[in-house]
């Protein structure tokens, strides 16, 4: 089908069980409100997750989990393309022609693979963590996406991808379209509860500064209310002398639709307690729904892996398109049928 309607495509990872707040906030909420504006593809980037290990089990429970919470988010298969990575062969394909425009010391300045393997060891970092973003490339090219919604730490990763589709189509003639990042400047970056200068991360964050999405509610309203705060009592939105409270503000704010002036004046002249116990209140009313909706999906496999499986036909006819056409412009030999 075809759409006049802008492209937008992103991806996340099944590395961890549950979805975390940033990763909602962030990312996740982004697609779906874009698939009412544009013509949206997103996946399960299973292909990017055994750059570093994985079981195999698990790696398979966490697609189908992560799948699931999409779904449970409000991701809609009739709206949207939802698919596997690893269902796409063309993306592991376009990747290794991107291998090859890629710079080493391009490569090597890239901030995400020089902090995973610095934390890792170089020797226990694989090639595979080395040319992840190249892989990334690949999976918004193919797409022809004109916007990526993600988080603020990718944002050199859309950088490089525009880098090379220039270059591509500077070489061998216009076949990429240029894609924008999409990063919503007041949820770009949400912060770890318990160190508010760090990002919640799952790989990063201690347990008591991650809300994850699909742990019980009561735990995550213990986590808020125990959230660290500022010197001070005040309630105000001010990144740099209150990073702690103004943290929970943009939370509370997405999560409501209320502004942060608004919620300033609603707790004026209260304390940080109050503004705690109504946030895991608002936290777990919106949270419950959404357990709910991805326990459903959960429980039925089939439905699920239907879903998954007319994305990966929806996703392929159009990656397959882009990539005959970039193997014709590098020169590649058409196989005859
Ligand atoms: P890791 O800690 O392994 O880097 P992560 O917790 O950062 O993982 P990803 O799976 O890398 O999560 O991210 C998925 C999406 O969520 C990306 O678009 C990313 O930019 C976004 N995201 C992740 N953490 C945050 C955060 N704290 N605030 C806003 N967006 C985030
Ligand atoms: N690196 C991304 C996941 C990702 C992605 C993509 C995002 C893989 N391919 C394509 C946008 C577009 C991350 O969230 N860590």
């Amino acid at each position: 089908m075809a759409s006049d309607r802008p492209r937008v495509l992103s991806g996340i990872q099944p590395t961890a069980g549950s979805f975390h707040l940033g990763n909602y906030l962030g990312a996740v909420r982004q697609w779906v409100a874009m698939q009412e504006t544009h013509d949206a593809f997103y996946m399960v980037v299973d292909l990017h997750a055994i750059t570093v290990p994985q079981d195999p089990a698990e790696l398979r429970a966490n697609t189908r989990l992560a799948a699931a919470q999409l779904l449970g988010a409000g991701l809609d298969p009739d709206r949207c393309t939802l698919f596997v990575q690893s269902h796409v062969p063309e993306h592991a394909q376009l990747g290794w022609v991107m291998n090859c425009l890629t710079g080493f010391g391009e490569a090597s300045r890239m901030t995400q693979f020089k902090d995973k393997s610095a934390k890792q060891g170089a020797d226990r970092a694989t090639v595979g963590l080395f040319t992840y973003p190249i892989l990334q490339i690949a999976d918004i090219l193919l797409y022809q996406a004109n916007a990526v919604p993600v988080g603020e730490d990718q944002r050199q990763h859309i950088e490089l991808t525009r880098d090379l589709a220039e270059r591509f189509n500077g070489r061998y003639g216009q076949t990429f379209t240029v894609p924008a990042p999409y990063i919503v400047k007041e949820t770009a970056k949400i912060f770890d509860l318990q160190d508010p200068a760090i990002k919640m991360s799952k790989s990063a964050s201690a347990p008591k500064g991650i809300i994850n999405l699909l742990d019980e509610p009561k735990t995550s309203a213990k986590k808020i209310k125990s959230a660290v705060t500022d010197t001070g009592t005040e309630i105000r939105f001010d990144e740099t002398g209150k990073p702690g409270i103004s943290n929970l503000l943009t939370i509370y704010s997405t999560l409501t639709g209320a502004g942060v002036s608004e919620l300033e004046k609603k707790y004026e002249g209260k304390g940080y307690g109050a503004l705690k116990t109504d946030l895991a209140e608002v936290f777990v009313d919106w949270v419950t729904p959404f357990r709910a909706r991805t326990q459903e999906f959960l429980d039925d496999p089939e439905t699920l892996d239907s879903i998954l499986a007319k994305g990966a036909e929806k996703a392929r006819a159009v990656a397959a398109e882009t990539l005959a056409q970039a193997y014709d412009r590098v020169g590649f030999l058409p196989a005859k049928h």
